[in-house]
């Protein structure tokens, strides 16, 4: 099946770019899935933001320039549709044993199952997501927070939107199964939970959600980028759009730490202390857990990209289904059975660095991409603290430590990167984790602030606002 390309039609039931009016049984699928999904919205989205006008932005094109069209909007009543970037006619396979051909409009039927599994499992996140961060606002610390959280709330909405098309136009009966599937699965369910665990956690209060948006989603960064390099052209145009959703989603994570931060410094020097019970005193939130939640938040990201060493990773690789980290612009060797890759790995109890044939090891220069990109942002928030004058200087934790996929899984891994015993773990975690007293500490500040120009004193406001609009505007609108 090939579908055209066209502009974005807002006059339909689900707006889109890709000539669903053209295709009736397609339509009528998708439309007999639109109010299970209103239903999951409604039951498992955001709690009691039902009336309230927010100002979001919608896609009104997928053209790079310009694709975002700001206004007020009834939550429920957000148009989520179907938008792929534009299709580059003479795009070939850049990986893998297909490499050279022209890439496929349709699923190979040899490499169904494999495709079938990336995109539930991409797509198993999304909604994870949404149902992770349901109550977060009723305790925002701002309008402008309020706004940012459901803008990334649609979005990931939008994005489940983006796999279920996939699954319903080119996976037949078993594809329209798992796009139900995906409203089955709940994030923490003992039942059905979702697929990857870093969506089966909680994200209790507003840092642990600037901490997602910053380490999680940019996890969501990278597979997405590996998978818009996919020799299914259907599958890297959808990646491609949500791409340009997600740079949003990092920004709100690395800003809103640096906001964090800035207001503890603000605190600091007020009291003339760095002494962290005065700091909670204030009402922020000491370095020292801030710390522990970049320990936390960071670890369970870092295990999203799987096994260092990985079958599923070097077939995904070798048959152009999912690519390296802007694939198509690497030079070299672009089937990766001539070449290695620095892994590490634990041996004997001892973390040891060991080339590996590139191929088994893509999971892992995918990670090795993430963890460069994550130590940036850090470095921004460290740059705060330089300049109030503090001493302290946060850090990624070793890329094992609190693993619990790979090899190092199940093995304990201190922050600098030393392997202990069980006893010095279960002895000493709670220097690097937050503690129940600290998840306490940090919910105790959780309170509403909905007054334009009125923010919570555990955060500093930002230094702009969305779209040229001051910061204290009237982003929500209750009725
Ligand atoms: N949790 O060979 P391996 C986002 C399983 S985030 C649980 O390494 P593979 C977003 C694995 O399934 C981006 N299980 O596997 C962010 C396998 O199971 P089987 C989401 C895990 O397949 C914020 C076994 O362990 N997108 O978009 O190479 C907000 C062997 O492992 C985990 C994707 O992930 C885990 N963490 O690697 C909203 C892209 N890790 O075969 C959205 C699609 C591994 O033994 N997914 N396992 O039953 C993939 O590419 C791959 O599934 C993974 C795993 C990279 C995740």
């Amino acid at each position: 099946m090939t579908i055209e390309h066209s502009n974005i039609d807002y006059s339909e039931k689900i707006p889109n770019n890709v000539g669903l009016a053209g295709n009736r049984r397609l339509q009528r699928a998708l439309e007999s899935w639109q109010p299970n999904y209103m239903k999951w919205w409604q039951e498992l989205g955001p709690d009691g933001s039902t009336r309230f006008d927010v100002y979001l932005r919608t896609a009104i094109s997928v053209e790079s320039d310009g694709w975002a069209n700001f206004g007020f909007v009834k939550m429920p009543e957000y148009r989520w549709g179907i938008f792929l970037a534009k299709p580059d006619l003479d795009r070939k396979i850049s990986f893998g044993d297909h490499q050279g051909e022209p890439v496929w409009q349709d699923v190979p039927g040899e490499y169904r199952a494999q495709l079938r599994r990336l995109i539930v499992t991409q797509g198993d996140t999304e909604p994870a997501s949404v149902e992770q961060q349901r109550h977060l606002g009723l305790t925002c610390p701002s309008l402008y927070d309020l706004r940012n959280l459901f803008q990334i709330n649609v979005e990931e909405g939008r994005h489940l939107w983006a796999m279920v098309y996939l699954l319903h136009a080119y996976f037949g009966r078993d594809g329209r199964e798992e796009a139900e599937m995906l409203l089955e699965r709940h994030s923490g369910d003992a039942d059905k939970p979702r697929i990857l665990e870093a969506f089966n956690e909680q994200t209790p209060n507003w840092l642990a959600y600037l901490m997602f948006t910053y380490f999680t989603d940019r996890d969501g960064k990278y597979q997405l980028a590996a998978l818009s390099e996919s020799g299914f052209d259907p599958l890297a145009r959808t990646c491609q759009f949500m791409l340009t959703e997600e740079a949003h989603h990092m920004f709100v994570g690395e800003t809103g730490i640096m906001r964090v931060v800035q207001r503890t410094c603000e605190v600091m020097k007020e009291t003339g202390s760095d002494d962290p019970k005065l700091v909670r005193e204030r009402g922020a939130i000491d370095l020292q857990t801030l710390q522990k939640y970049i320990n936390f938040h960071y670890s369970v990201s870092v295990d999203l990209f799987g096994q260092e060493i990985s079958t599923n990773a070097a077939t995904y690789f070798t048959f152009g289904l999912k690519g390296r980290y802007q694939e198509s612009r690497l030079d070299g060797d672009h089937r990766l059975t001539e070449s290695l890759w620095p892994v590490h790995l634990v041996r004997d109890g001892r973390i040891v660095l060991e080339d590996r044939v590139a191929l088994s090891a893509v999971n892992e220069r995918l990670r090795d991409d993430y963890i460069k990109d994550s130590q940036r942002g850090v470095g921004r928030w460290n740059q705060v603290l330089e300049s109030h004058g503090a001493d302290f200087r946060f850090t990624l934790p070793h890329r094992f430590f609190n693993r619990r996929i790979g090899t190092s899984a199940g093995i304990n891994v201190t922050p600098q990167g030393d392997v202990i015993n069980e006893e010095e773990w279960q002895a000493r975690q709670i220097e690097w984790l937050p503690t129940a007293e600290d998840q306490a500490f940090v919910g105790s500040l959780m309170n509403r602030v909905t007054e334009p120009g009125k923010i919570a004193a555990w955060i500093a406001p930002p230094a702009r606002g969305i779209n040229r609009k001051p910061w204290d505007y009237e982003y929500v609108r209750f009725n």
